[in-house]
């Protein structure tokens, strides 16, 4: 793989790097994308995960999204980080300022090592309760889900994540503009940059100046406002670029 001299540069010279991460950096880790890529989570049973992965189906048919959600961590609980995970963690102590902002609710790169991940979807081993808003944590690979009811008022629990028509958690998604506005480097790695408001993410560090880079083997919409554009697997690439160091 060839790296501009100009990319080289910023790379080493870096103090502060900012870093959006999507379905795609799990890929190889066996965890299915939404859409494209490795295998696809996009349909269950018969329908489109923006169906069932919706507020409305929250109201409507929170055990069918319980069903749904279980299925996902069962299939979660036999994937381990790769090394594109693995090369985040890396980056975290290698770097004076870093900031790893992710959509991904399947606590990966946590499992990796990274310690500060900002995750603005949510994680898929938490559950909140409807009637008084606290939290559970689940154990990887608990399925189904435990506890079923909020131990607090005995209300019903849902998957701790953001779905489609929902707002992002408070205080959550700020953060990651703060970060991504003051970045001198500003990584997009394996999103489709379909989703907003993360994908307005590389957006704002590219108006304050950073230089943006995208990997990902395929084209997006951001492509043409990034800088650089590395295509191929997440995993293969950031090792290829860890080597400039
Ligand atoms: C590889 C690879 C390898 C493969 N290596 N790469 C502005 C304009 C239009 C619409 C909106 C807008 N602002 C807001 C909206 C509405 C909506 C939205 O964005 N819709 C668009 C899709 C049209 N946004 C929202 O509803 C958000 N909320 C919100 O804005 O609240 C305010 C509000 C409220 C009410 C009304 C109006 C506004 C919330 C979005 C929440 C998204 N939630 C999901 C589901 C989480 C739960 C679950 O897990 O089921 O999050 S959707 C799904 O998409 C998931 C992901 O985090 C997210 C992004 O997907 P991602 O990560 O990009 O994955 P893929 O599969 O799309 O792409 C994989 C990529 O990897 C591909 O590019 C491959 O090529 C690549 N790849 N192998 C590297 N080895
Ligand atoms: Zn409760």
């Amino acid at each position: 793989m060839e790296l501009s001299k100009e990319f080289e540069q910023k790379f080493r010279s870096a103090k502060s790097v900012c870093v959006l991460t999507g379905a795609g950096v799990s890929a190889e880790s066996g965890v299915p994308t939404f859409r494209g890529g490795g295998d696809t989570t996009a349909v269950w049973k018969g329908m489109p995960f923006d169906q069932i992965s919706s507020a409305r189906m929250v109201s409507e048919n929170l055990a069918e999204v319980w069903e749904w959600f279980d299925y996902r961590r069962g299939v979660l609980s036999k994937c381990t980080p790769n090394p594109a995970h693995e090369t985040l963690a890396k980056w975290e102590q290698d770097f004076s300022e870093f900031t790893l902002v992710t959509q991904n609710v399947d606590g990966l790169h946590a499992r990796a090592g990274s310690k500060n991940v900002i995750e603005v979807h949510g994680n898929i081993n938490r559950s909140r309760c409807l009637g008084c808003g606290v939290r559970f944590d689940m154990d990887v690979g608990s399925v189904p889900h435990t506890p079923v009811k909020c131990n607090e008022c005995s209300g019903n629990l849902r998957p701790d994540v953001v779905l489609f028509g929902e707002m992002l958690p408070a205080g959550v998604f700020e953060e990651a503009v703060e970060k991504a506005a003051v970045c001198e480097l500003f990584f997009v790695i394996g999103t489709s940059a379909l989703v907003y408001p993360a994908a307005s993410l590389p957006e704002i560090a590219k108006r304050n100046g950073a230089y943006v880079v995208e990997v990902n083997p395929e084209k997006t919409p951001l492509s043409e406002l990034c800088d650089e554009s590395f295509r191929g697997r997440a995993g293969e690439i950031l090792q290829e670029i860890t080597r400039v160091f």
